[in-house]
């Protein structure tokens, strides 16, 4: 073991060589993969590291808060199909940007934590170095895998398979440990050129067999009420034109799950989503591309998906997700380019319509509820409710169907995701699996970095206070964000009272707070809206002019319910004073 520890130390460099360290081998390693931009926060021992970077021509946006930087590189993975990079500092920087390494894992995004740290010798016989932790351990189940790289010629490979455990199967977080002495090591500069890898073919297709394919159109063509759920897995594999060209040959009604949707548009006339209850109770098969049945979807049984006897078409590319929750009668385990392709090449010229019966009535009950909430856009009142002011939002994505779309909040997000339709595939962001607050600004940023759209960032006023100081990072890179808060006062509600005391009610802020005094404060614009046509004009202002925006829209504090549309899931003490 001594032996090998010895002959990894690098060999010392001869004087007059060429030479190279550990920060520009990381830098290299990553350029040579392609990697353009790293979110994080600067500090020991990755500071210059950062410089560095910068320097070296790769984007290094630094945030307030390493969770929000995390969150960036989350969503610049889901948007972009490689892995988003955060760096951080040791420990708590380190522990910050965890959350978000363990969401993207969750979400299966992929995404490299990057993480200076102490020194192993010190670490590992608790010798209080500073920011002591022993963090590959404290990563390792939050992650989809974790490396650690002890030697400057290794760095190379440790990227490699950081970057390929990211990407490959299905997609998620992976956490790189570097050691503050690491970048350090200096080596022969043609030996650590050498020692860099490119990796190829990072996320290999994965092709179906056949007989799961004939499988699984065998059942979806004896269905009578066959359904199609998309789900985030579908519109990250950026396999559009196939997807769309499967459910209009199929001729299904389609489901599409919160960030699924404008895969095909929403007004697309297959599409269920104003039809949600009725399509999951009655439908007899239901064909899942890229979608958990999680607690999203009612982990497949019960009310929800109603008494008439249910088969499922699972297609994912992780075939342990099979049978997770309820039998899944035709596995179609691949990539979902590869399967989709083979589903329409097994579905042939001509495939029967599915029953009219059925696609009427999928078709009436949507009309109807489109027509029963249409009305509530109208809503001119004063202060607004959430349906007057996402009457106007519906309209500017209407009209900007290219801007991407970010939304966390419970009623700022339930009622959003129902009232603004999409139209374009990866152009909603939201809380995703966890339904977790704090992703918003983080994903703002990385959505203008990495698109180089507008973004329009809807925010609960709780939500938005999870990651509020990167506002102040939009202006410092002058990013085309516009934030619209929904301030109703509080979480859920701003009309919570505290019968005991002086103290104000756990769920309720400040009143009449000016959350736009606080992009002010940092060079950007601000406007307090009372009205929709307040709201409509500073919206239109800020997507027009692309400057950074955050918009107070004043909201009746009675007017949210508790958990938006999950209160289900909140429990409640039948034994609590009034
Ligand atoms: O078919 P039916 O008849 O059922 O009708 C459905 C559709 O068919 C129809 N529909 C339509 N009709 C007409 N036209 C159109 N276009 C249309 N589209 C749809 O509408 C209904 C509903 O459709 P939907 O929404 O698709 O269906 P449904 O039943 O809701 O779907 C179920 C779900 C589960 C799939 C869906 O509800 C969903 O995706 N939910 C996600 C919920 C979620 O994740 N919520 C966030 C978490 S809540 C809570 O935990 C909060 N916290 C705690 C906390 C968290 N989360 N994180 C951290 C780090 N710390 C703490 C906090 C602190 S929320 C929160 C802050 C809240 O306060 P804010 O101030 O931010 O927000 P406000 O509430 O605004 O104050
Ligand atoms: P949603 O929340 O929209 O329902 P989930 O996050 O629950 O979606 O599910 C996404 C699924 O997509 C995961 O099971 C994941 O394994 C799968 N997935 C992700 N990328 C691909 C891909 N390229 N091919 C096949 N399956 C994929
Ligand atoms: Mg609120």
């Amino acid at each position: 073991m001594a032996e090998a520890a010895v002959a990894k130390t690098p060999a010392e460099p001869k004087a007059e060589q060429e030479l190279t360290d550990g920060f520009h081998l990381v830098i290299e390693a990553l350029k040579l993969n392609g990697v353009k931009t790293i979110y994080g926060v600067p500090g020991i021992p990755v500071t210059d590291l950062g410089r560095m970077a910068q320097a070296a021509g790769i984007r290094v946006i630094s945030f307030r808060h390493e969770q929000n930087a995390g969150y960036a590189a989350a969503i610049a993975g889901f948007l972009t199909r490689k892995p988003g990079v955060c760096l951080t500092v040791s420990a708590p920087g380190f522990l910050n940007g965890l959350t978000a390494l363990a969401h993207a894992t969750t979400n299966c995004f992929p995404m490299i934590l990057v993480s200076g740290s102490s020194e192993r010798e010190i670490v590992d016989l608790q010798q209080g170095d500073y920011e002591e932790m022993d963090q590959l351990a404290i990563a390792k189940p939050l992650c989809k895998a974790a490396f650690r790289v002890l030697h400057a010629q290794d760095i190379g490979i440790g990227f490699a398979r950081a970057i390929r455990a990211a990407v490959s199967g299905r997609p998620g977080g992976v956490y790189l440990d570097l050691p503050a002495k690491l970048f350090g090591q200096v080596m022969n500069a043609e030996a650590g050129r050498k020692s860099l890898v490119k990796v190829i073919d990072a996320a290999p297709a994965q092709i179906p067999a056949s007989d799961a394919v004939k499988r699984a159109l065998d059942l979806l063509k004896s269905a009578r009420r066959p359904l199609i759920i998309l789900g985030k897995g579908a519109a990250y594999a950026q396999a559009d034109d196939a997807i769309r060209d499967f459910v209009e040959k199929s001729g299904v009604p389609f489901l599409p799950m919160s960030m699924a949707k404008g895969l095909l548009p929403d007004t697309h006339p297959q599409c269920a989503g104003a039809a949600r209850s009725t399509v999951l109770k009655d439908s007899d098969v239901v064909v899942l591309i890229g979608t958990r049945l999680n607690w999203l979807l009612s982990h497949g049984k019960g009310k929800t998906w109603g008494e008439a006897a249910k088969k499922f078409v699972q297609v994912d590319i992780e075939p342990k997700e099979m049978d997770s929750n309820v039998e899944i009668a035709a596995p179609l385990v691949g990539d979902i380019a590869s399967c989709v392709a083979a589903l329409l090449a097994a579905m042939g010229g001509k495939w029967p319509s599915p029953p009219a019966d059925w696609v009427g009535a999928v078709s009436r009950k949507r009309e109807d509820n489109i027509a029963k909430m249409a009305p509530r856009f109208m809503s001119n009142a004063v202060p607004m409710d959430y349906y007057g002011a996402l009457g106007v939002l519906r309209s500017v994505v209407k009209e900007r169907p290219d801007a991407i779309l970010v939304n966390e909040g419970a009623n700022a997000l339930d009622l959003a995701r129902g009232a603004i339709d999409m139209y374009q595939p990866r152009k909603r962001l939201d809380v995703g699996t966890w339904g977790v607050m704090g992703i918003g600004m983080g994903y703002a940023i990385a959505a203008a970095i990495e698109t180089g759209k507008r973004v329009l960032a809807v925010e609960g006023d709780s939500a938005f206070g999870f990651s509020g100081m990167e506002v102040e990072t939009i202006c410092r890179y002058r990013l085309p964000v516009c934030i619209v808060i929904f301030n109703n006062d509080g979480i859920y509600r701003g009309t919570d009272a505290n019968p005991a005391g002086t103290d104000p009610a756990t769920t309720v802020f400040v009143k009449g707070s000016r959350y736009d005094k606080m992009m002010e404060a940092f060079g950007g614009v601000g406007v307090n809206a009372t009205t929709p046509d307040e709201l409509k004009r500073a919206v239109n202002e800020a997507m027009d002019s692309g400057k950074p925006t955050l918009i107070n829209a004043v909201i009746d504090p009675a007017a949210g319910s508790e958990s938006g549309r999950i209160g289900n899931l909140n429990p409640q003490s039948v034994l609590k004073k009034k």
